[in-house]
């Protein structure tokens, strides 16, 4: 298996009352496990594809590739930019954010306002593109879409209704007031600072 479901690195109720304990539980047993099982099932099809050389089913076995392995990254993410222990941004990264948005509320905003208006189902995101080295706020549609293309996420937020429906029924806005509760801003930081050093491919 090329993709494996990662361990959370806290207890199911370690992130209440934010995010409940039978949210976190399907989320990650039962949501994030079958993008796991998916990518690699795609994977598994093209490999037979390309050995048969029977090409019938390509663009709907390419669109289940992006689709499930780019929902297990961002879940990956998304699991270990959150904690029970949060603290506000500091040092260099905060203000590299000021430099910026501003300030760490004006990200915030921004971000909340990305993730408030997915239409269906997507992700708000902090990446950095290594061409100009910008931190960019995006708005990611489904798992794959509308993403800018090299960009290296920092800080992804899952506004699928999976993600707080069990707590929050249809709205996402105490979700999202919420969550900046629990966001790791240390881990947030440390990405930042390892794709700080990451090569742009036309270096
Ligand atoms: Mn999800």
């Amino acid at each position: 298996m090329t993709y494996v479901l990662p361990d959370l690195p806290y207890d199911y109720a370690a992130l209440e009352p934010h995010i409940s304990a039978e949210t976190l539980e399907l989320h990650h047993d039962k949501h994030h496990a079958a993008y796991v099982n998916g990518a690699n099932t795609a994977m598994e099809q093209l490999a037979d594809r390309r050995h048969s050389s029977q090409w019938g089913d390509l663009v709907g076995l390419q669109s289940r590739l992006a689709f499930n392995v780019s929902g297990h990254q961002l879940h990956s993410l998304y699991w270990t930019n959150l904690t029970p222990h949060a603290s506000p941004p500091s040092g260099d990264f905060a203000e590299a954010v000021t430099a910026t948005f501003g300030s760490v509320d004006a990200l915030q905003r921004h971000m909340t306002q990305a993730s408030l208006l997915v239409q269906g189902s997507g992700w708000g995101a902090l990446t950095i593109d290594p061409e100009s080295g910008e931190l960019q706020v995006e708005q990611i549609l489904n798992h794959q879409d509308n993403v800018l293309q090299g960009a290296l996420p920092l800080l992804v937020i899952d506004v699928w209704e999976h993600a707080y429906y069990l707590s929050y029924r249809n709205a996402r806005a105490p979700y999202l007031a919420a969550i900046w509760e629990i966001i790791d801003w240390v881990e947030v930081a440390r990405r930042w600072k390892v794709a700080t050093r990451v090569e742009h491919v036309l270096a």
